[in-house]
């Protein structure tokens, strides 16, 4: 159930309730892909660290450990003890963008998994049938990713499938809901909107999809080699024809400026895995822009990452301590950059909420902006 509490412009400050607490918008999602953030982050650390949504997913899941095996032990939440919201995608985006020798067909994907190659099929029902074993708080529907080299003709019909497979996610979902044995029959839905860069694509599918009154909307297809300004574009011409009063999700973006325009742009929700990739190679984001801890110069410097920050990280050790972890490939070294930078994305989400409440979003994004431009030294 989502609440909007206010606008600055086009950009949302809301709220949005599920059985597994309330989740405050927008809000970046921190990625644990096969059911943990990689950096040996503990879903125990994610208190400390702001995070609100765990995201997972159901691909990964799927080949390890099993969906069945996490439904026997009580579902995703108990496996990984997290009691906090949980999305899980879809699958469909990591089948495009991890197997080879994929068909599609109308019914679903056949591919090869990527890790011993052996055949699966995952289709709609599929999707949702493991997403229900992992009983996520929110579930996504399958959807086809088409590379962003398609052709107009082919982003045409890989849409209109999409929206086929849509409608079966959403009857696949109300049947699982209502069996005796589901772990969460209160599992949400959310539909994708794709279309590639072709606007008029995008609005017609996002006007289709509005009908189906699913939980929240997503824009997919985005951040796949487009440029930034083709990106902004066509988040500018889509949201308006998804439900203001539905939360809306931006897949797999992005960098802090993404989000930060994104976001003045109408989206809710985000998730990337840029934090944790980049704290995993010593690379950590500040308000002057981003710093790469291998470098010579922070060999003797005793400062925390970024002064005045409340991560662990920070609020214990210098920049030359982690600087010799990540030299001697030490797993502290990554941890502590990870747990800094998804700390630093959760933190600037929560700057963000403050600054639609107070209506000067246009001015902390300006400041903020300028800010990354602003390297330090
Ligand atoms: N579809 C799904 N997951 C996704 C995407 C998508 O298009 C993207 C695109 N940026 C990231 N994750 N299901
Ligand atoms: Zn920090």
């Amino acid at each position: 159930m989502y609440k909007l509490l206010t606008t600055d412009g086009s950009a949302k400050r809301g709220q949005f309730t599920t059985v597994h607490g309330t989740i405050q918008t927008p809000v970046f999602m921190n990625v644990g892909t096969a059911a943990a953030i990689k950096g040996a982050v503990a879903t125990t650390d994610l208190q400390q660290i702001k995070t609100q949504v765990e995201l997972s997913n159901t691909y990964h899941l799927h080949l390890r450990p099993g969906d069945k095996i996490v439904k026997k032990l009580g579902g995703l939440h108990k496996f990984m003890n997290w009691d906090k919201p949980i999305l899980t995608d879809s699958g469909g985006f990591q089948v495009f963008s991890l197997t080879s020798l994929r068909k599609i067909k109308e019914e679903g994907v056949y591919f090869n998994s990527h890790i011993d190659g052996h055949k699966i099929f995952m289709g709609p029902e599929e999707s949702m049938q493991i997403q229900s074993n992992l009983a996520s708080t929110i579930a996504m529907a399958f959807d086809e990713c088409p590379s962003s080299l398609a052709t107009r003709d082919y982003i045409q019909n890989s849409v209109d499938r999409t929206t086929r497979w849509l409608h079966r996610c959403k009857a696949e979902m109300q049947r699982l809901n209502s069996l005796p044995d589901t772990i969460n029959p209160n599992q949400m839905l959310f539909g994708i909107n794709q279309g590639g860069t072709f606007a008029d694509i995008r609005i017609e599918h996002a006007k289709a999809i509005s009908e189906l009154d699913l939980d929240g909307y997503a824009l997919g297809g985005l951040a796949v080699g487009e440029t930034h300004e083709e990106m902004y574009h066509i988040i500018e011409e889509t949201v308006p024809y998804l439900p203001q009063n539905k939360p809306t999700y931006l897949m797999g973006v992005g960098t802090p400026a993404n989000i930060l325009e994104a976001v003045d742009r109408g989206v809710d929700f985000f998730d990337c895995v840029y934090p944790s990739r980049n704290g995993r190679h010593g690379h950590v984001y500040t308000n002057h822009g981003k710093l790469n801890l291998f470098n010579a110069k922070f060999e003797l410097d005793e400062r925390p990452i970024e002064e005045g920050c409340g991560c662990p990280a920070c609020k214990n050790y210098s920049r030359a301590y982690i600087r010799h972890l990540l030299k001697a490939k030490e797993m502290l070294g990554m941890r502590l950059c990870v747990l800094h930078n998804l700390y630093f994305y959760n933190t600037m989400m929560e700057e963000i909420r403050e600054a639609i409440e107070e209506h000067r979003y246009a001015s902390y994004k300006k400041t903020k902006l300028e800010g990354f431009e602003m390297k330090e030294e």
